[in-house]
C-alpha cells in the first residue's frame, strides 16, 4: 500500500499552486515576490538571528490569502474544503466595528499546532458578507443578496467530497493529490463570467466590498501576501522600483526592541478587466481594481496582557498624532525593549527549554493571526470608495458572534491565546512562571 500524502503536504502544495495562478492574474504579486525573497536573502545574510521567529525555509514558502464568501453556507463550504489541507478556523473578526466599517465577519483558516505551523503556516483570512446587519442591508436588499447567492455554486461538490474523504483519512493518495489541489485552485480563479453591471452598481453603492462578494458568481482570491524579516527594506526597495504603496506600515512602529504581532503594508493593483452584462443584454468589457499586493512581517505572539498594552500604545500613538520617530518613543513608553523584558512581564508567549549547560534557553512564539485594525485598513486603503450605509439605530438584525459563527459552519473555532499557550507549554522545563 502507498503511503498518503499529508495534508500539511496538501497545503505546502495548495500554497504554491495559488502563488504560481495569482501571479499570473496579478504580475505585480511576482514583482513583490521578487523583491520579498531578496530583502530576506540580504536579511539573512547579515542577521545571525535571522532564524528566530521561523526558518528561511518557512518564511520563503510562508503566505497569507484573503478570500470572501457571500452566506453560511459557503463558508461551510470553504471550512470543509480547507480542513483537507490541515486547516481550521481560528478566531472571530468583526469588520463592522472598525474606524471605517465593512460589512463583513471573518475567521482565518489556519494549522493549529507547532510542528505543522514549522512545516507549512499557509493561512486563509476569510470574510462573510454580514447580510444580516440592517445599517448595510433593508429587508429587500437582504432578501436580494441572499438569493443571488443562494444559487450560485462556490464549489464543485465533487470536489467538497474529495475534500471529506482526505480529511477522514488523513491525507490525499498520490495519484488523486494533483488533481485535487489544481481544482482546489482553479475555485479561486477569477471568474471570466460577465457581470451583470446594475447589480453590481447597486451592490457598490452600499460597499465595494458587498458588490466584490455578491456582484459575481464566484470567490476568487483578493490578494496574496508574502512574508519579509524586514518590512521596512522592502517598502523602500518597491518604493524605488516605482511602486507606489499606501502611506505607511500598519501596525506597530519600527523601533529597537523586539518586534510584536504584525506590521504590513500594500499596494494598489492594476485594474483588471472584466465582462458586464448591460441592461440591454449587450456584453461590454471594462476594468474593475478590486485585487491588490500586501506583505507583512510578523513578530512575536502577545499574551491577553501584552494585547491590552499594544491597545494602549496605538491609542497613544492615534491620539499624538505621531510620526514615526514620535511613535517608537510612544511605543517604547509601553513595552520593553527585550525578549526577557517581555517574558518577565508576561506580554508575550515564548517556549522555555533547557540548554546544554543547563540555562534556560527562550524561543519566541511567532504570530500567527490577523489585526482587525490592520485588516479594516487594508480593506479600505484599497477601495476606491467606502460606499454608503445609513446609520439606523437598530444596527444589527444577526447578533453575529464567534459563537454565531462557530454554529453557522458546525465547527469550533479555535481561540488563538490557547493556540500560543499550547506552545509555550511545550517546554522541557517545568517552571509554572511562564504559561
Ligand atoms: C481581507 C483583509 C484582511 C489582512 O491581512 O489583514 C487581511 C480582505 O481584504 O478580504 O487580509
Ligand atoms: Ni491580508
Amino acid at each position: 500500500m502507498t503511503a498518503l500524502i499529508q495534508c500539511w503536504e496538501l497545503r505546502a502544495r495548495f500554497a504554491a499552486a495559488l502563488s504560481q495562478m495569482y501571479g499570473t492574474e496579478v504580475p505585480a504579486y511576482n514583482t513583490l515576490v521578487e523583491v520579498s525573497s531578496a530583502v530576506n536573502q540580504s536579511y539573512a545574510t547579515t542577521h545571525p538571528d535571522a532564524e528566530r521567529l521561523g526558518s528561511v525555509e518557512r518564511v520563503t514558502a510562508e503566505r497569507h490569502g484573503a478570500i470572501r464568501v457571500g452566506s453560511p453556507r459557503e463558508l461551510a463550504a470553504v471550512a470543509e474544503l480547507f480542513e483537507a489541507f490541515g486547516m481550521y478556523p481560528v478566531d472571530f473578526y468583526d469588520l463592522r466595528d472598525a474606524a471605517s466599517p465593512v460589512p463583513v465577519v471573518s475567521t482565518a483558516f489556519r494549522p493549529i499546532d507547532e510542528n505543522e505551523l514549522a512545516l507549512n503556516p499557509f493561512r486563509v483570512f476569510t470574510s462573510m458578507l454580514a447580510t444580516g446587519d440592517r445599517r448595510f442591508f433593508d429587508a429587500d436588499l437582504r432578501a436580494r443578496v441572499e438569493h443571488f447567492v443562494q444559487r450560485r455554486e462556490l464549489f464543485d461538490p465533487a470536489l467538497l467530497a474529495h475534500a471529506r474523504l482526505i480529511s477522514a483519512a488523513g491525507g490525499s493518495t498520490p495519484a488523486q493529490a494533483d488533481d485535487f489541489i489544481a481544482e482546489a485552485v482553479k475555485a479561486f480563479a477569477l471568474s471570466t463570467k460577465p457581470i451583470d453591471r446594475a447589480w453590481y452598481e447597486e451592490l457598490s453603492a452600499i460597499s465595494p466590498v458587498a458588490a466584490d462578494i455578491a456582484g459575481v458568481d464566484g470567490t476568487h482570491i483578493n490578494h496574496l501576501t508574502p512574508r519579509v524579516l524586514e518590512i521596512d527594506d522592502l517598502y523602500h526597495r518597491m518604493t524605488a522600483r516605482g511602486i507606489t504603496m499606501i502611506d505607511a506600515i500598519q501596525g506597530p512602529p519600527r523601533w529597537r526592541g523586539p518586534d510584536v504581532l504584525l506590521r504590513q503594508t500594500s499596494f494598489r493593483a492594476l485594474a483588471e478587466p472584466r465582462h458586464f452584462r448591460m441592461s440591454d443584454g449587450s456584453v461590454v468589457s471594462d476594468a474593475l481594481r478590486v485585487r491588490f499586493g500586501e506583505v507583512e512581517a510578523r513578530g512575536i505572539a502577545l499574551t491577553p496582557a501584552g494585547r491590552s498594552r499594544y491597545d494602549k500604545a496605538m491609542a497613544a500613538i492615534d491620539a499624538a498624532q505621531a510620526h514615526p520617530e514620535q511613535a517608537a518613543t510612544i511605543w517604547a513608553d509601553h513595552f520593553p525593549d527585550t525578549e526577557a523584558g517581555l517574558a518577565e512581564q508576561e506580554l508575550a508567549y515564548f517556549r522555555t527549554d533547557t540548554g546544554p549547560a543547563g540555562e534556560i534557553v527562550r524561543t519566541p512564539v511567532v504570530y500567527e493571526d490577523f489585526l482587525p485594525r490592520s485588516a479594516a485598513g487594508i480593506f479600505r486603503s484599497n477601495l476606491d470608495d467606502d460606499g454608503a450605509y445609513g446609520d439606523s439605530a437598530d444596527a444589527s438584525a444577526t447578533d453575529y458572534s464567534k459563537e454565531w459563527m462557530a454554529g453557522a459552519i458546525g465547527r469550533d473555532i479555535h481561540d488563538p491565546y490557547m493556540l500560543y499557550a499550547a506552545i509555550a507549554a511545550q517546554s522541557d522545563l517545568v517552571t509554572g512562571a511562564h504559561r
